[in-house]
């Protein structure tokens, strides 16, 4: 496909974009040669990933650390003009803690500059190391104050645990107080819940990911954390990885679990499940270049809230663009889904 000869009239921003420096490859590196993290499905894919003899993972892994000619080459080729990047999953959430202290330092000081570089082309979001709280608040805060990154990057479960976790709340609060977003993007299950997905090879990308993503923003959801931070504003790939095809029976559900109080956790909310997607939440297309779920979802939860998203290097089909090009919705519509909605929640102003 030739991007260039139909230029449309709005910018084409993609917003799940994913980023290594070679320093986190080497870390991965390490401990998979010294089989020291006691995560399964860290070992499983990023073992495919940088142990494969194969061409593709290794064509991937080297995508993912170019911030610079290569990556600006394809986006050329696939009609990208800006991608919003982050540290690819699982970034630090599997790593002990002073390396992941580390990694996050040095993650978003050069995520920072790459996009001080080129700010037409890039912008960011931070990652912190999710573990103790100040360190992190002290370091989302350098990462947007001092590095200009425009959010947080959350690769799914930290260490088996969930954002919705009381030690993580400084950390929203401090969010909320920078009035940036928190992404929630997908990783393999924790051990405690990978091992059917496994045993059936679907624990990556295919199932495993949005199960595991699925889970962790409805628990965001019902264990009241827009409510504790009324200001919070998510974003979630892959079409709000399943949640707006189930928001009927989640609502119906969660009323007749209120009202039985069967469950400590499941408490009454301010609003009902389905609302919070029309008031703290985004969603994107990443991975999911598909008329009708693209149509779906945008009627669910309102047109303004669904916005582009390739999912580069890991999902990189130049022509995928061209299916979103050609949604039935009008021309004000696709420009605020290829450009104006991102740059109003992530508040982009190159
Ligand atoms: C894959 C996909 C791997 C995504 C990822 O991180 C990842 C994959 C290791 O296809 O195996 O982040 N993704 O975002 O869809
Ligand atoms: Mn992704």
């Amino acid at each position: 496909m030739n991007a260039d000869a139909h230029r449309p009239p709005y910018l084409r921003i993609a917003t799940e974009e994913a980023w290594a420096p070679p320093e986190a490859i080497a870390l991965y590196r390490d401990h998979l040669a010294r089989r020291d993290l006691d995560d399964v499905g860290f070992n499983s894919l990023m073992g495919y990933f940088l142990n494969s003899p194969h061409p593709q993972p290794r064509a991937v892994v080297e995508r993912l650390q170019d911030a610079a000619e290569r990556r600006m080459a394809d986006m050329d080729a696939a009609g990208i003009d800006h991608q919003v990047l982050a540290l690819t999953s699982p970034g630090t959430q599997v790593l002990p803690a002073d390396e992941a202290v580390a990694l996050a330092k040095t993650a978003n000081a050069r995520l920072g500059e790459i996009c001080q570089a080129r700010p037409e082309r890039f912008s960011g979001l931070g990652t912190v190391s999710f573990t103790d709280a100040a360190t992190d608040v002290a370091e989302l805060r350098r990462a947007v104050g001092e590095h200009g990154l425009k959010g947080l990057i959350l690769n799914d479960h930290v260490r088996g645990d969930h954002i919705d976790h009381p030690r993580f709340a400084p950390l929203l609060r401090e969010l909320e107080d920078l009035d940036v977003p928190l992404y929630l993007h997908p990783g393999t299950p924790p051990n405690t819940m990978i091992s059917p997905y496994r045993e059936a090879g679907l624990d990556g990308a295919i199932l495993g990911f949005g199960a595991s993503a699925g889970l962790h923003l409805l628990r965001i959801i019902t264990s009241g954390v827009f409510d504790r931070h009324p200001r919070l504003r998510l974003v979630v790939g892959h079409l709000g990885e399943a949640l707006p095809f189930w928001l009927h029976r989640i609502d119906h559900m969660h009323a007749k679990q209120v009202a039985s109080g069967r469950y400590e956790a499941i408490k009454p909310l301010a609003q009902r499940p389905s609302e919070y997607f029309r008031s703290h939440i985004w969603l994107t297309t990443s991975g999911m270049p598909w008329e009708p779920a693209i149509l779906f979802t945008r009627e669910v939860t309102g047109p303004d809230r669904v916005m582009y998203a390739m999912d580069y290097p890991y999902q990189f089909e130049a022509d995928e663009v061209a299916a979103q090009d050609a949604l039935p919705i009008s021309d004000a519509e696709k420009a605020d889904f290829f450009e104006h909605t991102a740059r109003r929640v992530f508040n982009l102003t190159f």
